[in-house]
């Protein structure tokens, strides 16, 4: 068995993780990462796309904003289209100046991978049978497997940064744990293409066939998504089939300048909504996807994870820095209040701009359901007060401070 010794431990090197890592870094608080597949595979997942004001300071504040603020496009407003009735939620107007930045979550955790490098900070990867140990004594520890390698590694904290699938979550006892889901009956299939895209603005599309979404990566890079049912396999959908869908399901002005071309990456994603309460245990934190998952159409998932890294390093630098050890106690209340408005927000979009016609929802036929959403989002659009309702929370509530 190997012995290592860190201030805190961080499991997982998705964007949660090592932009916690990073902030910790430059304050000079020890940390180590520990990633259970390699770099690479990491890089490979095609995730998020829209980055809220708070998330883009904090990037600066790690000191990796350069290829961000050179390559990431200001986004002044998006559009939300019900058939071919487009509205533009006017984002700098209705906020008094705020905007949103599209850049690809995969090139903010290569940006962050490659400045961790350069900074020689330690991150295992292919990391396995990590374990949390004496996650509520004063001195908790990870245990891991490291090609071939025991390794116990003692810490003063741990980090859950490991998703959805992690092993954090679990470490908290189950009578603990106070776990709110709601599972939606459809997915989305998005594709990656190197094709200009449609529209210099997002595009929000309810349609009688089904949502879409037109989002980017760059002025020659698209990322597109249609709302599919939960049956459909990536392999159902070529795409061909893919554009001939997606093309119907855009107001017609986008779609006649709809340039199609090899996909370069195609997946199926479920949807859901989920919190875990508490989002700490002892000397554990949970971040990011590892205490919760919101479905897409909120623009929220990466945005939640970047405000609960900020509240933890907070704390953290206080802890240290400060000499302040009882601060710790407020992370899960202080995360939690911007999560739920997140969750309610993503859920709400959602609802709002998804065909529910082929199901049963809640206490009401999916048609009955369906017209009651129909009426929210004509009301909300219907209004400069309703349209600021969106806005306000598309470009992010503000990030709380600590008591
Ligand atoms: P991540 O899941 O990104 O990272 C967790 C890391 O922990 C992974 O690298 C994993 O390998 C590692 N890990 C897991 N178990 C471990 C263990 N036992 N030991 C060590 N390491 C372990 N959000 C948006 O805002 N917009 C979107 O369009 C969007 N699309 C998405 C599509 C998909 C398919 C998914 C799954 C999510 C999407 N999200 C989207 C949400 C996504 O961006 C997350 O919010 C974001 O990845 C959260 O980052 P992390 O909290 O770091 O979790
Ligand atoms: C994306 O670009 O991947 C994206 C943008 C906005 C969303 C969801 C995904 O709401």
């Amino acid at each position: 068995m190997k012995h290592l010794e860190t201030q805190v431990a961080i499991i997982g090197a998705g964007p949660s993780g090592l932009l916690l890592g990073q902030l910790l870094a430059r304050q000079g608080i020890s940390n180590i990462i520990l990633e259970r597949v390699t770099g690479d595979y990491v890089l490979g997942r095609v995730r998020a796309g829209i980055l809220e004001q708070g998330f883009v300071d904090l990037v600066r504040e790690a000191g990796v904003a350069d290829r961000m603020d050179e390559e990431g496009a200001s986004h002044e407003g998006f559009n939300i289209s019900i058939d071919d009735r487009s509205v533009r939620i006017d984002l700098k107007k209705l906020t008094g100046g705020d905007v949103v930045v599209c850049y690809g979550q995969t090139e903010i955790t290569k940006d962050l991978m490659e400045s961790r490098a350069a900074l020689e900070l330690v991150t295992f990867y292919e990391a396995s049978d990590v374990d949390l140990q004496d996650v509520t004594a004063a001195s908790p520890s990870v245990t891991f497997v490291h090609e071939g390698e025991d390794y116990e590694l003692k810490c003063d904290y741990i980090a859950g940064c490991d998703g959805f699938h992690g092993i954090s979550r679990q470490t908290i006892p189950e009578q603990l744990r106070v776990e709110h889901e709601r599972v939606y009956p459809f997915g989305w299939l998005g594709l990656l293409s190197d094709t200009p895209p449609v529209s210099h603005e997002l595009i929000y599309s309810k349609t009688s066939r089904g949502f879409a979404l037109a989002s980017q990566r760059s002025a020659t890079r698209s990322r597109y998504y249609i709302q599919v049912p939960l049956s459909d396999q990536v392999e159902d959908w070529s795409d061909e089939r893919f554009w001939e869908e997606f093309k119907k399901r855009l107001p017609k002005r986008a779609a006649e300048k709809l340039v199609t071309g090899p996909s370069i990456e195609k997946s199926i994603a479920p949807l859901r909504s989920f919190i875990c309460e508490p989002m700490q245990y002892g000397k554990l934190f949970l971040v990011g996807d590892a205490a919760h998952i919101v479905p897409p159409t909120g623009a929220k998932g990466l945005n939640l994870a970047a405000s609960d890294v900020s509240t933890l390093y907070k704390i953290l630098r206080r802890v240290y820095l400060e000499d302040d050890k009882e601060c710790i106690t407020q992370y899960s209340e202080i995360a939690l209040r911007r999560v739920w408005h997140g969750e309610r927000f993503s859920w709400w979009m959602t609802n709002m701009l998804h065909n529910f016609d082929d199901m049963e929802s809640l206490d009401l036929k999916g048609q009955t359901f369906e017209r009651f959403m129909d009426s929210e989002l004509s009301y909300y659009l219907a209004s400069e007060a309703g349209q600021k309702v969106i806005a306000e929370q598309y470009v992010g509530l503000p990030y709380e401070d600590l008591a």
